[in-house]
């Protein structure tokens, strides 16, 4: 099953700041879209899912940041902080600026209107490819925004809510041990933050390393979990201009690690943004990369995939399109 909601498209915001100026905003509407459409050209579907119970949404994340995001006026035009709040306080008649440097971790995330229905629609998307996990071998979820950059109590990095955590976070709770594979092309710290303690659900992620790239603070390979979740956290930094070759080398040492910890079920937390052309990366993979990475994928007996980023339009498609071929064996 591919799951997809309109409401996910509804957040849309225009530009981010970047530094020193504002760039267009490469996390749009269109790469569902343009994902959509190759899959309709295949004939595949795309189902908007059932309405799932979104209570645990306020249990893997702060309930008073859930409760921000709820506070949201509907006509609020594009808005993102100014100052992050790294200490000091926020009190009871705070300014709205106030709180969203407090529960945001970097300026580059806009808020409007729409954003906390679009990222309750990406929660609902990944619940339901958990749920459908527990019944066939493969699920897929077009969630946007994307959600591995978010942390228990902050968004960040395009991210509002943690989708692959919430499916994880399902999936623990009915019995099941849970992989996150993450394949976005920065780190998954707030995935990464979130399970840094549990051995319930590994985590192993590829992605730049963050001496040079976003998001900076987390991902490196001598973090490897605290307490009883040491030794499930892996971390594969690779150079931020790695090409096919030591991509795909350095997945099948992951994923030993993967098949050493024999999970019932892996989540891939999938970015396309080590794609060659993506605009705010510099990886090298090419849209032949993603079937052989579904093809290395092939053999894992229950794969749920949650879309994270990928900015390049429209190879995001093709691109989609050629990983679920690779883990159908199509
Ligand atoms: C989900 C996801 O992929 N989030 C990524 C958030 C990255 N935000 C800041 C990126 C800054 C990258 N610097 C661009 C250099 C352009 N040449
Ligand atoms: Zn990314």
């Amino acid at each position: 099953m591919i799951f997809h909601d309109p409401l996910c498209l509804s957040h849309q915001v225009p530009e981010e700041f970047a530094g020193t100026a504002m760039r267009p905003y490469p996390e749009v509407a269109t790469r569902v879209e343009q994902i959509i459409n190759v899959l309709s050209n295949h004939s595949l579907e795309v189902a908007t899912g059932k309405s799932m119970d979104l209570s645990l949404l306020s249990e893997v994340h702060a309930a008073e940041y859930v409760e921000f995001m709820r506070s949201l006026p509907q006509d609020l035009e594009p808005v993102a902080p100014t100052a992050i709040r790294t200490a000091g306080e926020v009190r009871q008649d705070s300014s709205f600026h106030a709180l969203l440097g407090h529960y945001f971790f970097d300026p580059a995330t806009p808020l409007m209107g729409s954003t906390s229905q679009a990222a309750e629609a990406a929660a609902n998307i990944s619940l339901n490819v958990a749920d459908t996990l527990l019944s066939h071998d493969r699920s897929y979820g077009l969630c946007r925004p994307p959600g591995h950059h978010a942390r228990h109590a902050q968004g960040g990095g395009y991210c509002i809510y943690n989708n692959v955590v919430l499916a994880a976070e399902y999936l623990t709770r009915r019995g099941k041990t849970v992989t996150i594979l993450d394949l976005d092309y920065h780190h998954g710290n707030g995935t990464q933050e979130m399970l840094y303690k549990r051995s319930d659900i590994q985590y192993v992620s590829l992605h730049a390393d963050p001496t040079s790239s976003y998001p900076f603070y987390w991902g490196w390979r001598d973090q490897t979990g605290a307490g009883e979740g040491k030794g499930f956290t892996h971390n594969y930094p690779m150079a931020s201009t790695s090409s096919e070759d030591i991509y795909l080398n350095t997945l099948a040492e992951a994923l030993v690690d993967v098949t050493d910890y024999s999970a019932d079920i892996v989540l891939v937390s999938m970015g396309f943004d080590c794609y060659i052309d993506d605009p705010i990366a510099g990886m090298a993979l090419t849209t032949d990369s993603y079937l052989k990475i579904g093809e290395l994928l092939q053999d894992l007996p229950k794969v749920g995939v949650i879309l994270e980023g990928g900015y390049h339009l429209p190879s995001i498609g093709n691109n989609f399109y050629n990983l679920y071929r690779g883990l159908e064996g199509l």
